[in-house]
Parts: C-alpha cells; structure tokens; sequence
C-alpha cells in the first residue's frame, strides 16, 4: 500500500486540499505541520488520536514540526457553540512550557511556538500585511463563525483564523513547510492558510484533515463523564487509561486500532478475527491497550496496569506494591488510621459499615476481606504489622467496594 492508501484505509483522511497532494505524500520529502493551542498543561488522548498523525507521516520519509499556540492560545479558536474564557498570559506560558516538554517527550519532533513570531507584529501591520486579504464573506462563511452569529462571536475569536493562517505562511516561508495537517474541525482554519499564501505569494501550499475520532454515538474518543484521559501519566495513570481502552464498545475496537495504533493491517485483520470468535478474551482491546501506553509511557506501564487490573479482579492485593496501590485504588474511599483496633470498630469508625451489627453480619458471612484476607473472627485486631509495607491496609466489602487505610 501507498502511504495515502494505508492513510485511507485506516480511515484517516476526511479531506484534502487538493488531489495533487497525494502523490506528493506518496513520494515523502514533505515539509508538515500541526498545533495545538495550550488551553491546558497536557494534552489529551483527543490530540493524542490526532497527533500521531505526524508519527505515521515521519515514517513515511516527511519532515514534522508540532507548533504550539503561544500566541494563538491567547486569542481562542472560536468553539462553535460560544466564547471561550480569557485566559491569563502566565497560565498560557505554563501550559506551552507543559505541552512543548510533553510533545517532545511523546513525539520527539521539533516544537515551534507562534508567539516568537506574532509578538512583533503591531496592529496596523497585522491589519495591512494579513487583514487586507481577508474579505469578511470568506470569514463569515467559516462553518465556526457561521454557527456563532447567533450567540455571538468576539472580534478577537473572529480574528484567529488570521493567526492560524500568517503561522502557515511563516513556516512556509521560513521552512518551506507546505502541509498543514490537523482533526476536521481545522479545516477552516488550514484552508484561510492556504488561500492567505496563494493570495500573497501566489504559491501552493496543502491541507489534510483527519475525521475526529469518535464513539459510536459520535462522542468524541476520551470524552468520560467527568476527567478528560490525560497523556501526563500523574493525571491519567496508566492504569485509567488502561480501564478506559478496555471497556471501549466492541463494534468500535478494530477502528480504534486502525486510527491509534501502528499495528500492521494483517495484524489488524488477525485481532479482528478472534475478536469476532472469542471476544470474551478481549485480545483487540488488550492490543490497543498495549500499543497505546506502551507509545505513551513504555512497556512496563502497560504491564504494570495489568497487573493492577488483574490483581483487582482476583483480590489478591499482596501482589501489588505500594504505587501499584496508589494507582489501582485511587478513586476509592480513603481514610487515616491511627490506632491498631478491632475489626468491628475499624469497620464502624471508618464509614465501612454503618453499625456494630452490620459489621458483625458482614465478617460473620465473609463479606470483608482485609489484604485480599477473608476475616470472620470478629475478635480479629486491623495491625500495623499486617499492613502492606507496614502503611497501607485495602479493605472489600462484600464483591467490589473498596476502601483505603493509611497507617499514620
Ligand atoms: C495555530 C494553532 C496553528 C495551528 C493549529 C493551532 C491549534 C488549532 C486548535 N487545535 C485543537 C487544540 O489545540 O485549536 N487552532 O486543541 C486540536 N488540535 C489537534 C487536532 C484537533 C484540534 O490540538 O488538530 O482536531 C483535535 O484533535 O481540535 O498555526
């Protein structure tokens, strides 16, 4: 396969700018880029499902830049549905600080910040030199500003797609950089680029847009109730992240290992298979797990996340060390233990059981286990000593309510 029919068979292209574009991708040699805005100090698995486009295209012999927005995160990319906060010039420089040290770290290509060249530019030059050859129809009929006509549109979040597009002609014209690669919702942003240059400098430069991933209700790839799946492991643990890719619908699986991973297509075609024979052993779900925190954070964090999730399922809580524990009951109730005391009262005092009867019933029946130790002796005494590495102590209530004990 040709790098544009693997692209496409991975259902990674939405559009191009232009048909001349693919042979150009087919032959390599191409200069490209993609960037993200530092609305936070990490990105998300969201961007991750974008970014490792720039991955696929390295491989494929063409010459990658990742841009963060520090000027651009200043203004917002307008949302289609309405105006995003301001936010403050000292948290855009500690979020471009985390994502340019994160986007090294996972990536490992070169990271440019448009600050460094927006920052000189004054208004009547921005007004002369990029202003002039937008007519306001073009920019009113962008589907993000169209949609937002109604609730209203800044003219700062009007504005950004100007941003967006000088940084298109910067690098072209500094790196002979011609590829602008971004999600679908990019595309007007990529095609204000490409017609700034064509106006400007009468050159061709290209766009490629990726659909956004999205579940089969089309809620976008790491959208959870709550948390967003941090690609920073101290906000998402591997263990999180590892729970969240193997709880993912079955009849999107094989897609989801098409779009995140670089797993061959026999190798797809092979997981596709058993999956549809034994799904039970969860072989597709596991691959992507492993492919996904093993390109994030390494082989031994994938491991590490099975074994906490194997160790969760058998309640054999020895198994784990102290980290491992930190991680795997991280959202589970906790609390502080300061006396060694029995196991009636430990239950009571710390919310377990919501009485001396109940807590009696519930060791009587082997409903507590203690360390993955079943207790029925209500004389039993919650010990220091017994704790794992002396600190923590791990109680489950009847199947699969967990607690945390600290030793103080
Ligand atoms: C200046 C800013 C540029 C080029 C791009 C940008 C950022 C762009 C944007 N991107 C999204 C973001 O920052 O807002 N205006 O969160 C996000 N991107 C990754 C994908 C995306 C896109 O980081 O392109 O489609 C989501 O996966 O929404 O010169």
């Amino acid at each position: 396969m040709t790098l544009f029919e693997e692209l496409t068979w991975r259902g990674l292209v939405q559009d191009i700018s232009d048909p001349e574009l693919i042979e150009k991708l087919n032959k390599g040699g191409l200069t490209f880029y993609i960037g993200t805005d530092p609305t936070a100090d990490s990105m998300h698995i969201g961007h991750y499902s974008s970014f490792l486009i720039s991955k696929r295209l390295a491989r494929a012999g063409h010459h990658p830049i990742l841009l963060v927005g520090g000027a651009t995160g200043l203004i917002g990319d307008p949302k289609p549905t309405s105006e995003r906060p301001m936010i403050s010039k000292e948290e855009v420089e500690h979020n471009f600080q985390g994502l340019k040290a994160q986007a090294e770290k996972i990536f490992g290509f070169e990271v440019v910040n448009n600050f460094d060249w927006t920052k000189d530019i004054n208004v009547i030059d921005f007004l002369r030199d990029y202003g002039k050859y937008f007519n306001i129809n073009y920019m009113l009929a962008k589907d993000k500003v169209k949609s937002r006509l109604e609730s209203g549109i800044t003219y700062a979040e009007f504005s950004y797609m100007i941003l967006q597009a000088l940084d298109f002609m910067h690098l072209y014209e500094t790196r002979n950089c011609t590829l602008q690669v971004a999600g679908s919702d990019q595309w007007g942003n990529i095609t204000s680029g490409i017609e700034l240059v064509k106006k400007k400098l009468g050159k061709t430069v290209y766009g490629m847009v990726m659909p956004l991933v999205t579940d089969s209700n089309g809620v976008k790839f790491g959208k959870t109730e709550g948390n967003a799946l941090w690609l920073d492991k101290n906000k998402t643990s591997s263990y999180e992240l590892y729970q969240y890719l193997l709880n993912l619908e079955d009849s999107m699986i094989i897609e989801y290992l098409k779009k995140l991973t670089f797993l061959s297509k026999d190798e797809i075609e092979t997981l596709e298979k058993q999956n549809s024979e034994h799904p039970e052993l969860r072989e597709a779900h596991k691959a992507l797990a492993r492919e996904i925190i093993t390109d994030l954070h390494g082989i031994s964090e994938y491991h590490k996340a099975v074994k906490i999730s194997e160790v969760l399922f058998s309640g054999d809580i020895k198994k784990l060390d102290l980290t491992e524990i930190e991680e795997g009951f991280k959202d589970v109730p906790n609390f502080s233990i300061s006396t060694e005391e029995n196991i009636i009262d430990f239950l009571v005092n710390n919310q377990i059981c919501s009485s001396k009867r109940e807590a009696r019933e519930f060791v009587s029946t082997g409903s507590i286990t203690v360390n993955g130790d079943k207790i029925t002796d209500v004389e039993y005494v919650v010990r220091k000593k017994d704790a794992i590495e002396n600190k923590v102590v791990i109680v489950r209530r009847g199947k699969k309510k967990y607690y945390l004990g600290k030793f103080d």
